[in-house]
């Protein structure tokens, strides 16, 4: 795929035929944004991180269409049909066929349970932590790819040197090192290799040992003479934000600046930890840290078209196609569906907490408020500010915040992006709108709303919390959507 230029027919069309040889679809026709600093093109849907599932009971096929599937068998589900799901056998004979959708259930990441999983560290870093006196030859780790967010690479230690192998998903989600032999699961695959180490040429005896002094002496904190300011981008929650240049890495990034007053501190002190340990490519990422002298600075990477709040109101925001909006709010649903799976909620989901860069990626920010709780619901002491118009009403009336009123939030910020940033219940003060909502009212469809995502924002928005989607749901019925509009095999 060398030399793509990301937008193109002839690019698309190779990109696609690479990634789904054998299946031939219409050509894309997403209309692409003239602006002053160019086009505006959004990429093809993304190879799918096929999510796992497994099925919950035996079944027996009845007819040529179904699929006979025995308990445990990690099965992906390509699409829901009616009660049925249309699932295909990641191992054995990789048939496909219908199964009903009750004997199947979604397996979610579980790999943070195993001790060589590092999530989100790159490759110097695991180099690093391998090479460490703690660590001996045939210590491993598996990281998250640094260009594939949906892949992973084993790093392993020989005797003075570390090896990297990707591990690469095939189109039905299957994990391989060599196409020689794939696996349905990571688990699987590790076990593999570490039972026949010369397939590797690496042996994988032992996971790397977790050194704490070493994640937490991590060089967070740097001099500030590394950092250039550029220019003012904005007054945050905790003080000004700036653009500015990293002079070591040549890197442009975004600075918050705290004003040292006690009462923030406090706050600021939780968000920096909520950001240390958070890694996602849809959420803000923190890179550094001055905290010697004053002010204490953030810094996490540029988001260069800002939030999503004021990007929506800038022309080229207004000019934003549906099927851009769904790109981008697909992007989010992820982002959330990670915090979701880390129970991890947010509090203050909306269009000004998302940051866009400049080919419209979409990154959740402000974990100002985050909190991670160990039961389903946290409950906020009274005298937190509230924004009303975007908070669930059993958490803005009685403090009861949970991942499901994220979800409820996320409705109103899908309200945000469809009607191109207009303020949720204009006109209407606090107190209007939570009688409103008890009464049943909801906000009605954008003008240039599809009738499917306004329906998923009527989902968010069920008064029992129970019954509204989960992230993952949403999530992929965004990337749905959207692959579907992008090959127009539906209207908006
Ligand atoms: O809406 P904006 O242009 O985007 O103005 C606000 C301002 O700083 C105060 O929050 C902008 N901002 C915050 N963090 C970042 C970032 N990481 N990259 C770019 N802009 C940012 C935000």
């Amino acid at each position: 795929m060398e030399g793509c230029c990301r937008g193109c027919m002839p690019c698309l069309k190779r990109l696609w035929d690479w990634i789904w040889p054998e299946l031939h679809y219409p050509s894309p026709t997403i209309p692409e944004i003239r602006t002053v600093s160019g086009d505006l093109r959004i990429p093809a849907p993304r190879k799918k991180p096929v999510q796992l599932y497994a099925a919950l009971f035996d079944f027996e096929a009845r007819s040529e269409e179904e699929l006979s599937v025995r308990e445990g068998d990690k099965l992906s589900v390509i699409e829901k049909r009616g009660e049925y799901v249309l699932a295909k056998k990641l191992t054995g004979t990789l048939e496909s066929g219908l199964v009903p959708a009750n004997y199947v259930a979604l397996v979610q990441d579980e790999f943070a349970k195993y001790k060589w999983y590092y999530g989100n560290i790159n490759r110097q870093k695991a180099e690093k932590l391998l090479l460490a006196t703690q660590n001996k030859p045939g210590s491993f780790l598996v990281r998250i790819s640094e260009s594939h967010s949906d892949e992973y690479t084993i790093s392993a230690r020989s005797d003075k040197n570390v090896f990297h192998f990707r591990i690469h998903r095939s189109t039905i989600g299957a994990y391989f090192v060599s196409d020689k032999v794939s696996f349905a699961t990571l688990d699987e695959l590790i076990r593999y290799y570490q039972n026949n180490p010369r397939s590797l040429g690496c042996p994988l005896d032992q996971p790397c040992v977790q050194q704490r002094e070493l994640f937490d002496m991590e060089p967070w904190e740097r001099p500030r003479e590394e950092f250039q300011l550029s220019r003012k981008l904005g007054e945050g929650h905790f003080g000004e934000v700036w653009e500015a240049l990293w002079t070591t890495k040549n890197q442009r990034v975004a600075i918050k600046m705290l004003k040292q007053e006690d009462t923030k501190l406090d706050e600021f002190v939780k968000e920096v930890h909520a950001l240390k340990n958070l890694h996602h490519p849809k959420l803000i990422q923190l890179l550094a840290l001055c905290t010697r002298g004053e002010p204490v600075f953030i810094i996490t990477e540029l988001m260069t078209k800002g939030s999503l709040k004021s990007y929506l109101a800038t022309p080229e925001g207004q000019v934003l196609t549906s099927a851009h909006l769904i790109y981008m709010a697909c992007q989010v649903a992820e982002g959330m569906a990670y915090l979701e799976d880390r129970h991890i909620v947010h509090r203050d989901l909306a269009a000004r907490n998302i940051l866009v860069g400049s080919e419209l990626e979409c990154k959740v920010a402000d974990f100002g408020l985050a909190r991670i709780i160990k039961d389903s619901v946290y409950t906020a002491s009274r005298n937190t500010k509230i924004p009303v118009r975007w908070t669930a009403p059993e958490a803005a009336l009685h403090q009861r915040f949970s991942v499901k009123s994220d979800v409820w939030s996320f409705g109103v910020l899908l309200y945000e992006m469809m009607s191109r940033g207009k303020m949720p219940y204009e006109g209407k003060n606090n107190k209007e709108v939570l009688e409103i909502l008890a009464s049943g009212y909801r906000l009605p469809s954008p003008s240039r709303c599809p009738p499917n995502i306004y329906r998923m924002m009527m989902e968010c928005w069920a008064a029992d919390g129970s019954k509204r989607p989960s992230f993952h749901a949403l999530h992929s019925q965004l990337d749905n959507i959207y692959s579907r509009i992008y090959y127009k095999t539906i209207e908006v």
